[in-house]
């Protein structure tokens, strides 16, 4: 961080100008950066270098690629009714290239590309969004007036990029471009590229998972720890049921069983009509989402457990329970224990949690 203080500020108006005009006090601003400290599992003394971070963004090059998706993603970030913290500080860092949100296109946006790739080569942070079709080549996708595919695009800008994020299930596993029978053999980014790359599962993820990771990297300049499948553990270290609101439901066996009853009208708890948060690893009923205001158990529909590998084929139907299916694989590290541990739990569960772990090296799978 200490270089990115030394550089001459990118962008005129400084954030704390941008902030003003966004109608955010300096207050605000350090309560923000106390909760991300605290979102990132840092004690409350960081919360100054948090906000150091957020002052120097604009000082960091963020290349930002759709491959095949939906561009929830982005959406997750920049929709909020008045524009949240998250949101102000991603327009401040240095965004050299975002099909969605650029004026440019065509002929001028292709050439914006190679001019950022080539003049920030080994500084930028490549975020990607979306999943890269690899059958016949990679021809299922192609993008701009040059017809490169995906594949080519992904594999030519991580090249020179100083960290790799995939933000949302779909770069980071397939998502459901990737459900069966994946025509387009469409894979996770992590799987046509040799650099390491940072997993922001969810579809789609928080603006909180996805600025959160980027004030990291400007704060420590390399990734966080991450779990057994790339994604950070600050963020996907804990069971969405472990701090759901309705957890006292689920414990007094407190049920809706079927959606709009009396039960669904108390806030009881919606295992039985499918959800699969005792199966999904991510900090949404902590963080929420659009300015923290709701998040699906809140809002009243079960946990889909977006933020897991092939949750479209693993964790469907999702109206119903999981009973006893077969869950994602586990590979033989040290997240074995913790895998094991949700699978006991799981078994504690009842008759309709039972789910069974099948232990499959993650190396080996879709290579
Ligand atoms: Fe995927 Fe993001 Fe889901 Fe959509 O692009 S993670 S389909 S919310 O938008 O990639
Ligand atoms: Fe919350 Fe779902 Fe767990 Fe019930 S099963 S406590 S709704 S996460
Ligand atoms: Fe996804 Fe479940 Fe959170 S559906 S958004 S991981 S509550």
């Amino acid at each position: 961080m200490a270089e990115l203080k030394a550089q001459a500020p990118q962008k005129q108006k400084s954030l704390d100008t941008r902030m003003e005009e966004g109608g955010v006090s300096r207050r605000d601003f350090m309560k923000w950066s106390a909760t991300t400290a605290a979102a990132l599992g840092l004690p409350l003394q960081f919360a100054p270098m948090v906000a150091e971070a957020a002052e120097v963004a604009d000082r960091v090059p963020l290349i930002w690629l759709h491959l095949a998706e939906c561009t929830g993603c982005s959406e997750s970030l920049i929709r909020a009714d008045t524009p949240s913290i998250d949101a102000l500080i991603f327009d401040y860092v240095s965004l050299e290239y975002h099909e969605t949100l650029m004026a440019a296109s065509g002929w001028q946006a292709e050439e914006n590309l190679e001019h950022a790739l080539k003049t920030y080569k080994g500084q930028y942070i490549l975020a990607v969004e979306g999943a890269v079709p690899t059958a016949n080549n990679g021809s299922f996708l192609t993008v701009g007036c040059k017809g490169h595919t995906g594949l080519h695009i992904i594999k030519d800008a991580a090249a020179g990029a100083a960290a790799i994020v995939s933000v949302g299930t779909c770069a980071a596993y397939g998502g459901v471009q990737a459900a069966a029978p994946n025509p387009t053999a469409a894979k996770g980014v992590d799987k046509v590229i040799s650099q390491p790359v940072i997993n922001l599962g969810g579809c789609p993820p928080s603006e909180k998972n996805i600025v959160g990771t980027v004030m990291y990297f400007i704060m420590f300049g390399r990734a966080p720890a991450l779990d057994m499948f790339g994604r950070p553990k600050w963020a996907y270290g804990a069971r969405v049921h472990d701090n759901c609101e309705r957890r006292g439901r689920f414990d007094a066996g407190e049920f809706v069983e079927t959606f709009g009853d009396d039960g669904a009208k108390e806030g009881y708890c919606l295992y039985k009509v499918g959800c699969k948060g005792p199966y999904a690893y991510n900090n949404c009923p902590t963080e929420r989402f659009n300015h923290h205001v709701s998040w699906p158990v809140l809002a009243g529909h079960g946990c889909i457990g977006c933020s897991e590998p092939d949750f479209w084929d693993t964790m469907a139907d999702f109206e119903k329970p999981l009973g006893r299916r077969e869950l994602h694989s586990l590979d033989q590290t040290a997240d074995y224990v913790g895998g094991a541990i949700l699978g006991l739990t799981a078994l504690g569960l009842g008759a309709h949690a039972v789910a069974s772990v099948v232990v499959e090296k993650k190396e080996e799978a879709n290579r």
